[in-house]
């Protein structure tokens, strides 16, 4: 079993504080599979000492020598990729390849897009009488979910460094192994000690501590809307930047008259990759009347013959969700659409056929779903997706925007037809005939999906503070 017991501070692992020792559980084979000690305010203290200590000087470090350090910062991680895969085929389930080919290299990508940034990016500017500069904002908390594990951190940690912070990251505990192989790489790359401090435990008690606490600047948070809006609560009385990438429940738009059997397979896979574990999975598919029986057996027949099994070994099959809570939600997600009557074309409750453990989930299509059912109003967070049929597209796009949500959205069909619906959809990032937005892009939503964006350097300035100076002689 990986152990990682201690927290990573001031450039030293160390000892908890009064922690408790926690186990992760595999989702493939319901076993424990790593220990971590889930921290404690007392910790986050000692971490946010360490990093106001080394902001002195960190701060001040110019644009070379932080282009320098995220170079070695990639070097070293290129060597653990496939730990990072390994480490998290175990703990949530993403089978070692989907790791390997997508995961691990989401990770590096958002180091290498920061660098990118980084070089161009201008930290002064002339507006009118004004000059404007960028500084650091000083000391950033970072909460982090399990589900995309170390992408989601190196959207945070490579443009804090970039823009001269230091922070506090606080992992998923269900998925704690991908930070701790992450601050082997910083201490490899020589990052100055207490510039990046790890410190592992849960949300009520790390998390919280971290959201709260007077001596850190901005808190940078993704996962679910329920925990975001505790975050910003707790944020509120120290008057904290709150930066959050929430949760999603992104349409498919097909258009009328698209080559289904061209934009179908990239656009509804984004529901099955990582067992539809993505904040902007679109399983809200809406397809023309004249094409819905056509759409809906294609997707069908993607769905029935996509495989499940072991996350430890090679291939193109699906992995399990990451946890029982996340298994039982999806399950009570199917029953009700059941119950209300949507037409289940493939897949349903229960384990696949082949699998006799873990939280493996069934590949599931629903027809003949409306806009009140459950299914077609939550985010499933599994692979589960609906079809829905439209006349009329001016209801397709009211449909689409029916949600509290506005991560993302996908229009499938003609490019230059999708050009033209794009600004009707209420998303922060609309993907044409494919399923994310394309390296560089600003990642983050509209309404209950959050506030600021991530990615190259849209990332890099809400890591930044802005001050004017005004009265420079010229
Ligand atoms: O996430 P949580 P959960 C959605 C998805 C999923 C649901 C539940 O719908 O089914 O969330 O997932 C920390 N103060 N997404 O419960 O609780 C927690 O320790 C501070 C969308 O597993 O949001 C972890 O580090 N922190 C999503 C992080 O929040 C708190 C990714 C995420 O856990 C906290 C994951 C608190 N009070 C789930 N409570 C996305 N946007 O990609 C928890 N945390």
């Amino acid at each position: 079993m990986e152990k990682y017991l201690q927290h990573y501070i001031n450039g030293q692992w160390v000892d908890s504080i009064g922690g408790t020792v926690h186990e992760v559980i595999s989702p493939s084979t319901e076993e424990a599979c790593t220990q971590i000690t889930l921290g404690t305010k007392a910790d986050v203290d000692a971490a946010v000492a360490a990093a106001k200590a080394a902001y002195v000087t960190y701060s001040q470090t110019t644009r070379e020598e932080r282009l320098a350090l995220l170079g070695r910062i990639v070097e070293e991680y290129q060597k653990r990729m496939p730990d990072i895969a390994q480490s998290m085929a175990a703990e949530m389930g993403a089978p070692v390849s989907l790791g390997a080919a997508a995961q691990a290299p989401a990770g590096l990508g958002g180091f290498m897009g920061t660098i990118e940034a980084l070089k161009n990016f201008q930290f002064s500017e002339v507006v009118g009488p004004n000059t404007i500069v960028y500084e650091p904002i000083g000391i950033v908390g970072m909460i982090t979910p399990w589900n995309w594990p170390l992408n989601q951190i190196a959207l945070k940690v490579a443009p804090a460094l970039a823009g001269g912070n230091c922070m506090i990251l606080k992992p998923s505990e269900e998925c704690p192994g991908n930070a701790a192989i992450l601050a082997e790489i910083m201490d490899a790359a020589g990052v100055p000690a207490g510039v990046f401090n790890l410190v592992q435990g849960d949300g009520p008690g790390v998390g919280a501590a971290i959201s709260a606490h007077p001596g850190i600047d901005m808190v940078s948070f993704t996962g679910s809307t329920r925990a975001g809006i505790l975050v910003a609560k707790a944020a509120a009385d120290t008057v904290k930047r709150v930066h959050q990438e929430l949760g999603g429940k992104s349409p498919n738009l097909v258009l009328p008259g698209a080559d289904l059997e061209t934009v179908l397979p990239p656009t509804v896979s984004g529901v099955l990759i990582n067992s539809g574990q993505s904040c902007i999975a679109p399983t809200k598919v809406l397809v023309h009347s004249s094409q819905s029986q056509e759409a809906t057996q294609k997707i069908t027949d993607i769905f029935a013959s996509q495989e499940v099994g072991d996350p430890m070994t090679e291939g193109g099959h699906l992995g399990p969700v990451v946890n029982k809570a996340q298994y039982d939600k999806i399950q009570d997600l199917i029953q009700s659409a059941i119950d209300e009557g949507a037409t289940l074309e493939t897949g349903g409750t229960g384990l696949p056929t082949n699998v006799n453990r873990g939280y493996y989930v069934k590949p599931t299509v629903f027809s003949g779903v409306n806009s009140t059912m459950r299914i077609v109003k939550e985010e499933i967070f599994g692979p589960v997706i609906t079809v829905m049929s439209y006349d009329d597209i001016d209801d397709a796009v009211t449909t689409a925007n029916d949600t509290d949500y506005g991560l993302s959205a996908v229009i499938s069909g003609d490019p230059a037809e999708a050009a033209k619906v794009a600004p009707r959809l209420r998303a922060g990032m609309v993907a044409i005939n494919n399923w994310g937005p394309a390296p560089g892009a600003p990642f983050g939503g509209y309404k209950q999906s959050g506030n600021g964006r991530e990615g190259g350097i849209y990332g890099l300035r809400d890591f930044m503070e802005m001050k004017s100076i005004s009265g420079i002689p010229a």
